[in-house]
């Protein structure tokens, strides 16, 4: 039987990345006087570097090295980092970025039949829980069994160690759970941890190879059949 799904965030519960957490970067660069401006191609490239300060560096490192020549280049990244947390939050709170299509559903659907559900995801704690908050209302924080986010574990996705936390949380086996996700990094990490994987592409991920997933949907779609009769999903 199904025991548990865990939800990544970013492009899966909702499409955050173009007009969340890209406006977030740049508008946390003007305040701190850089004029970097990451453009929406440029930003699906940096995409393949998860966590938002491993991209900042990333960043630093192969379009403005001159910089990386600042005292304390870590911390500096933390406090530029924790600007661009900031100002994702206040952009939550406007409401403007809704669930994608179907999660609404599917949290009620788990919920109703009292199987659990929990987040893993490379974003930090606080975006999950505004994001939450601006969708599902404050209540819903609590609906989760189990939040893992961000630098609670050493290694971001693709690496497996999210997951491994939120099962081992869950205590739970990876077989009697699944993992939806949107991308392929996130397909990695979750397959990594052995658990089955369903996608739903997100507009930056539809052209990602996804050959490890039990199903890849356009989107968790209004109404659906329930979650274990979908092809392909082997749960019993
Ligand atoms: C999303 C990420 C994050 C966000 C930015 O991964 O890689 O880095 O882009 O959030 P997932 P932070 O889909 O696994 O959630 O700046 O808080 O890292
Ligand atoms: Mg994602």
């Amino acid at each position: 039987k199904l025991q548990a799904v865990l939800f990544d965030v970013d492009g899966t519960l909702a499409d955050t990345e173009q007009d969340g957490h890209r406006v977030a970067f740049n508008a946390a660069f003007q305040q701190f006087n850089l004029d970097w401006n990451w453009d929406i191609d440029l930003y699906g490239k940096l995409l393949e570097i998860t966590g938002g300060k491993e991209r900042i560096r990333y960043f630093m490192e192969n379009f403005v090295p001159s910089e990386l020549n600042k005292n304390d280049l870590t911390n500096w990244i933390a406090s530029l980092h924790k600007a661009k947390t900031k100002y994702f939050e206040s952009l939550m709170e406007t409401g403007n970025i809704p669930l994608r299509p179907g999660v609404a559903r599917l949290i009620q659907e788990l919920r109703q039949k009292k199987i659990k559900f929990a987040i893993a995801t490379t974003t930090t704690m606080e975006n999950v829980t505004s994001l939450l908050k601006s969708t599902l209302g404050e209540e819903s924080i609590d609906w989760f069994d189990v939040i893992g986010a961000g630098d609670i574990v050493p290694s971001k996705k693709p690496a497996p160690d999210i997951y491994h936390w939120v099962l081992n949380q869950l205590d739970l086996p990876a077989q009697q759970c699944i993992a939806i996700e949107d991308s392929e990094n996130g397909l990695k990490s979750a397959r990594a941890a052995l658990l089955p994987t369903l996608i739903t592409v997100s507009g930056y991920t539809h052209q990602q190879r996804f050959d490890e997933a039990v199903a890849v949907l356009s989107d968790l779609g209004e109404p659906s059949k329930p979650l274990t009769q979908i092809q392909g999903v082997t749960i019993t």
